[in-house]
């Protein structure tokens, strides 16, 4: 139900309510003509004009974006102003330009992305930006508010998400901004809401009703609109331009042909029910825990091993699908399993690069492709394989985006289960979905049905045979204390000082170690500390960081790379294989004895 004051409008009345949002404006109320009273009635098209509430504020500590945006626990965000803080900072960061600009707005549908919708949207309407497009119940994944930035070419976009952290009262909430190419916010608009957020002192609020969320259509409230979208619509065209949705059509009808995607109970669902059942056909039950839910039914929306473990006992299980897939809270991750399969996300943007000529959109060829730093050095080798340009980015999407826009790269991903291309400049899981199924309907054209079907198990054979095998794990120690957390840190940083080139590590031979530091080769920014890396002469890694995406505490992220070209190992468990590199890692880094953990929280 639309609030009283705003009608669903196909028009608008601009003029005859313009003057009724001074910036400056206490409460005001527009005084309305007999005229206009008398066309309310007749055509219910001009809402009750919209006046602005300047209520004072407070800075709040600590609200520094981390990887991805501002994540914190739910509680937090509900507290007096945390959100509005935020979003007016964000606002005042980037100042006059908001001005009569259309902004996205949507999330992940966690608990209290509504709530949280009716503040921005007052607050947007306030600061001037004259309409906000917001998904329907305030849904939006993250690779969808990319695409439809990019495709209506609207000014930029809030996302309400944490990502893969839980939600819920006891979880997390998060936000971020997505500016005008679709990317997150790079580096110097980040800085600048941090700025802002240590000295913001007015919250400029539309003086208006809360809006329907439910309903599709448009609203006016003055001069300014609100527009409810259906949040799939946008991204399922993006996806029918980047693949060939007729002939993977085609490939999902195949008797022999069984796949199963897990949602979990994450943005995804509606998403993929759109896409894969609707649109390509398979049958409902493909698409598992698609209803999605405030708190993920209590889950933790991390398509990893550990987290997405149903996925994995039915991938493992008698009679698994050939193909297995899972997503994240915003559908910007995705993990790819077979039959009895996992590919690790490193493997995987590798796999899809050097077999992307099985899809529609990059068959002109490849400008070039990039990783983050502590992603697997498997995509370099397709790189020179194919003589393509390839570059190492830090860890956070938004470094790749400058790339994508100079027009050097078409694939990206990284070890953190991110994959994506430059159709948007997001990661985008259902695209990895579709890219996967695209490279198995190519593999299996002349197979006949009922014939042995080539499953990803046999597509990662045939890759590791032709670039040899990158070996690769991530060790995850969530929620150590933040002290423990320096304090390993430290001890991998004075270990790195007083290494130089040639030092005999375990069995391996130290080729250089430091702290990675990226000089953006587009704009010259420079982002420094962004992991420390142990690099060996025969290309093996071990890397540190912290992650810049938790809400609490601190989280260690420990990687490990060795790389095989002997095919008696491609089928050896990751684990086995890198045993004596993971036992050095901890060895250097006294990582057990500083944080009394004596194994990870998730390994991948
Ligand atoms: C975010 C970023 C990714 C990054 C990931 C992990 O993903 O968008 O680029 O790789 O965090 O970051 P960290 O290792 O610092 O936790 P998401 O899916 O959480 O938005």
């Amino acid at each position: 139900m639309l609030h009283s004051g705003s009608r669903l409008t196909g028009a608008s009345n601009r003029s005859a309510n313009r003057s009724c949002i001074p910036s400056n404006a206490q409460h005001l109320r527009p005084v309305r003509g007999a005229q206009q009273q008398q066309q309310a009635r007749q055509a219910p098209l001009v809402a009750m004009a919209t006046a602005v509430k300047e209520l004072p504020t407070q800075p709040i500590e600590g609200q520094k974006t981390g990887t991805s945006g501002l994540r914190k626990k739910t509680n937090v965000f509900m507290g007096p102003n945390y959100l509005a803080n935020w979003v007016q900072s964000l606002f005042n960061a980037l100042g006059a330009e908001i001005k009569g600009k259309t902004l996205c707005l949507g999330g992940d549908g966690r608990y209290f992305g509504k709530e949280a919708s009716q503040i921005i949207i007052k607050l947007a309407a306030g600061n001037g930006f004259s309409k906000v497009v917001v998904g329907q119940n305030a849904i939006m994944a993250t690779p969808a508010m990319s695409a439809l930035i990019r495709r209506k070419k609207h000014y930029g976009g809030i996302i309400m998400s944490a990502s893969h952290n839980p939600g819920g009262p006891e979880g997390d909430f998060g936000i971020k901004f997505n500016y005008t190419s679709g990317e997150p916010a790079p580096e110097s608009i980040t800085d600048k809401i941090y700025g802002e957020t240590q000295k913001v002192s007015t919250l400029k609020m539309a003086d208006m009703p809360d809006v329907d969320l439910n309903k599709i259509g448009s609203s006016k409230f003055g001069d300014f609109e609100l527009e409810v979208i259906d949040p799939v619509e946008d991204y399922m065209a993006q996806l029918k331009e980047v693949f060939d949705f007729e002939a993977l059509k085609k490939f999902v009808a195949r008797k022999d042909f069984k796949m199963i995607f897990d949602a979990m109970h994450a943005v995804t669902g509606p998403y993929a029910t759109r896409i894969l059942v609707q649109e390509l056909g398979a049958p409902a039950s493909t698409v598992k825990d698609g209803v999605s839910s405030p708190d993920f039914n209590g889950g933790h929306p991390d398509p990893n091993l550990t987290y997405a473990k149903e996925l994995v006992d039915i991938m493992w299980g008698a009679n698994a699908p050939t193909f297995g897939a899972a997503s994240d809270g915003d559908g910007d991750r995705n993990m790819i399993l077979g039959n009895g399969f996992f590919v690790t996300p490193s493997d995987s943007v590798a796999m899809i690069a050097a077999n992307a000529s099985c899809i529609p959109y990059f068959k002109g060829g490849l400008k070039g492709v990039a990783r983050s730093m502590p992603t697997s050095a498997a995509l370099d080798r397709v790189a020179k394989g194919l003589n393509l340009p390839y570059f190492e980015t830090p860890t956070g999407w938004k470094f790749f985006c400058n790339l994508m826009d100079a027009g050097k790269c078409s694939i990206c991903g990284e070890e953190s289960f991110g994959t994506g291309g430059d159709h948007i400049r997001e990661k985008d899981g259902l695209f990895a979905v579709l890219a996967w199924l695209s490279i198995l309907a190519a593999k299996n054209a002349n197979v006949p049905e009922g014939g042995k079907v080539v499953g990803v198990k046999d597509v990662a054979l045939e890759h590791w045979n032709k670039f040899g095998r990158n070996f690769f794990s991530r060790y995850d120690y969530e929620e150590v204390a933040t002290d423990a957390a320096n304090k390993v840190m430290a001890q991998v940083a004075d270990v790195i000082s007083k290494s130089p080139k040639g030092t005999k590590m375990g069995d391996f031979t130290l080729d250089f170690a430091d702290n990675f530091e990226y000089v953006d080769p587009i704009d010259g920014s420079k982002a420094s500390k962004q992991g420390l890396r142990f690099v060996f002469t025969d290309g093996s890694r071990i890397i540190f960081r912290l992650s810049g995406t938790g809400s609490s505490g601190a989280t260690i992220r420990m990687y490990i790379e060795q790389y095989s070209n002997d095919p008696a190992k491609y089928e050896e468990d990751a684990q086995k294989a890198l045993a004596p590199i993971i036992k050095l890692a901890l060895e250097l880094s006294q990582l057990p004895q500083l944080t009394g953990r004596d194994k990870p929280t998730v390994i991948t």
